[in-house]
């Protein structure tokens, strides 16, 4: 009896643990399986570059396969925007195989995006917008084995680079992976496509991969993962210079949770704050597909404190603040969402990304959305079908919560046909979370691009 209660109370926690997770917000992109994220933020936004594991084929055995980056952004940290993939190989870099774990940056109105090779070399590719398509300006890796200063090294994982520039325009490239003493850091020239001098060798305690530099009031903070003997948390080491002089500081944060596996941050400032994107692996867990190829981001917020460390990270499932309202008389990309079910996304014929793959009783939730005082009347959509009796609903707080509107879509001719649907909208004003819930007959009922809502 005594067992049998203990084992319900048990039961109990594990089930409360799991509800919280599948209700969670984070995973900030759930319909997409994306890691090691790489920040840049540029105008009030910041994008997330990202391995691409929807292209891992998932099982046990296959491993890492990615070919292509995948970049979301967001400006208020709860609603994200899905670009789709930005630079892929070998289009993008015709001596590439393998695309993983980027990170970009804009100097004088050009964008630079860095990916290894597998573990086999860095490459570059640019572009005129942070969205590319980005491509190989050189035809080459941009490090190599042969690039002096690599070598002498053992066993080193020629991968993860980060490029950071500091504030005397010195721009330098941090990389490496698999051993304390593998990590590397190289100066690049002002066309950040070239290297200044040979790699410098750095020193780091449990080093495993995931280098990320940034400076705070005038300390360097190198963080990376730690090998698996350290839990793989994300460490960092501090020092007055860029390329020297470093000293261990401890954990930016521990192992994420659900995550049992590599770990790979990227340390970003939005509105003042520190930001860590991160990735584990909750979303296919939930999905019980196997998870060590299947990761998902993250996001969490950290502080630096008054004796120059950092005060380990605390891992949350919603603890991010929103940074501002959504406003719904904009038009909103269909593929900008905070939480959904059922959906994916793909390249849209008239320009961007839309929403796909729509099934009877499949939502998005956006966070946030300022309705005003008056409210809205009007609500338009850009949809594209071929079956009759689809439907929007417009719902408030969760996918059954306030009908406040629903508008019909109807065949329009083929899955890239756009049209525009609109409906009445009542009762609705002041900050909501808004569910978009598709609904309809059997199958796929139709495609969708873009909202948005009207005061008249
Ligand atoms: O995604 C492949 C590799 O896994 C990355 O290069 C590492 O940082 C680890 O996250």
């Amino acid at each position: 009896m005594k067992i049998k209660n203990h084992i319900s109370i048990l039961l109990f926690f594990v089930l409360i643990g799991f509800s919280q997770y599948s209700k969670a917000d984070y995973p900030i992109v759930s319909h997409r399986h994306l890691a090691d994220p790489g920040s840049m933020v540029y105008n009030g936004r910041v994008y997330l570059y990202c391995s691409n594991d929807d292209e891992n084929p998932g099982d046990d055995q296959s491993g890492y396969q990615m070919k292509s980056i995948v970049c979301v952004s967001s400006s208020d940290l709860k609603n994200w925007t899905d670009h789709g993939i930005v630079f892929e190989v070998p289009s993008g870099a015709s001596w590439a195989g393998k695309s993983w774990a980027p990170s970009a940056i804009e100097r004088d109105g050009k964008f630079f995006l860095y990916f290894g090779n597998g573990g086999n070399g860095i490459g570059v590719a640019t572009a005129n917008n942070p969205l590319g398509p980005f491509i190989d300006p050189l035809g080459k890796p941009l490090v190599e084995n042969s690039t002096p200063g690599v070598q002498p090294a053992k066993n080193m994982w020629l991968f993860d680079p980060m490029t950071f520039i500091d504030d005397d325009g010195q721009a330098y490239m941090y990389f490496g992976g698999n051993g304390d003493n593998n990590v590397r850091v190289i100066k690049l020239n002002r066309d950040m496509i070239s290297v200044d001098g040979p790699a410098i060798h750095l020193n780091a305690k449990n080093f495993f991969e995931a280098s990320w530099m940034h400076k705070h009031n005038g300390t360097y903070y190198f963080s990376y993962s730690a090998n698996p003997r350290a839990q793989m948390r994300i460490d960092y080491m501090t020092s007055t210079k860029p390329t020297s002089g470093f000293t261990y500081g401890g954990a930016v944060s521990k192992q994420p949770p659900l995550n049992d596996n590599n770990n790979h941050q990227a340390i970003f400032k939005l509105n003042g704050e520190y930001y860590q994107a991160y990735h584990n692996r909750v979303v296919a867990r939930q999905a019980n597909i196997p998870p060590v190829y299947k990761r998902n981001l993250c996001i969490d917020q950290f502080k630096h404190n008054a004796s120059g460390g950092i005060d380990t990270m605390v891992n949350t499932v919603d603890g991010v603040v929103q940074l501002a309202y959504l406003s719904p008389f904009d038009r909103v990309e269909a593929e900008t969402m905070n939480a959904q079910s059922g959906i994916y996304t793909e390249t849209c014929k008239v320009g961007g990304m839309n929403v796909c793959n729509i099934e009877n009783g499949d939502w998005i939730k956006i966070r946030g959305v300022d309705f005003g005082k008056k409210g809205a009347k009007k609500f338009s959509a850009s949809v594209a079908g071929i079956v009759a009796n689809g439907q929007i609903e417009l719902r408030l707080g969760d996918p059954s919560g306030t009908l406040i509107g629903t508008c019909k879509v109807d065949p329009t001719g083929d899955l890239q046909t756009w049209e525009t649907v609109t409906c009445k909208v009542e009762k609705v004003a002041g900050v909501q979370d808004l569910y978009l819930k598709f609904t309809g007959g059997e199958g796929k009922l139709f495609n969708f691009d873009w909202w948005q809502f009207s005061a008249k």
